[in-house]
């Protein structure tokens, strides 16, 4: 999970991990950043703790796999701990606000950067409404990332938006599978097939 300050991560991981989660919140404190710009938005007005470190949890998918979440904090001065969170990440949730688009841009240059595949999850804060593809054309998607509308609040909403992580995982396999069969001299493991391996990874 990642995405900017306050885009509901924390909120998701909680909602759909099997365990209690692993939580690295601090009290936000008036020196924090961000808090003025937080405060007149709805639903993070009575924001007052803020990931420092990052959230863990997992789920079982089935008795041989399971799904580790990891969420990743939003302020800007703890951005240099995504791209060690990244390295052996099957893929990604940009959690965003469709209030403040711009704050997704970081993250979905990060993974773009890191090769890592990713699915895009608008959290529902009552915010005013775009069009997908004013929402598409404000964080350069290409029309092959999934995106989703969800409540990270909410644990089925969540579960929907990491189902249709896993199915893009799945497709994006299934494709460079079929690539290589047709070539195979072209083969050459990349971050998608691994997405295929059935042992325990890690998502965020
Ligand atoms: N209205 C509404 N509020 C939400 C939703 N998801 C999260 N919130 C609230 O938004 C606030 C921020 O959520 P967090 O989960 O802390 O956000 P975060 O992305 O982990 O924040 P940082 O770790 O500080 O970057 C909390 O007060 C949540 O209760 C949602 O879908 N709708
Ligand atoms: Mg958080």
């Amino acid at each position: 999970m990642v995405g900017g300050f306050g885009a509901g991560k924390t909120t998701m991981v909680r909602s759909v991990s099997e365990i209690r989660p692993l939580n690295t919140e601090e009290t936000m404190t008036r020196a924090g950043e961000g808090i003025d710009e937080l405060a007149d938005l709805e639903g993070l007005s009575r924001k007052t703790s803020t990931t420092v470190a990052f959230d863990f949890g997992r789920i079982s998918l089935d008795a041989r796999s399971v799904l580790y979440l990891f969420g990743a904090p939003g302020q800007e001065r703890f951005w240099f701990l995504w791209d060690r969170l990244f390295s052996g990440t099957l893929g990604a949730v940009v959690l965003v606000d469709t209030r403040r688009l711009s704050d997704s841009w970081y993250a979905i240059d990060r993974l773009e950067h890191h090769n890592t595949p990713f699915i895009v999850a608008c959290n529902d804060f009552g915010g005013p409404l775009h069009t997908e593809e004013q929402i598409r054309e404000a964080l350069d998607l290409g029309p092959d990332v999934p995106m989703v509308e969800c409540d990270a609040r909410d644990r089925s909403s969540s579960k929907y938006v990491l189902i249709t992580l896993v199915e893009h995982l799945h497709a994006l396999s299934s494709q460079s599978m079929s690539a290589s069969a047709r070539n195979p001299s072209a083969q050459n493991p990349s971050a998608t097939s691994r997405a295929a391996e059935p042992t325990p990874e890690a998502a965020s």
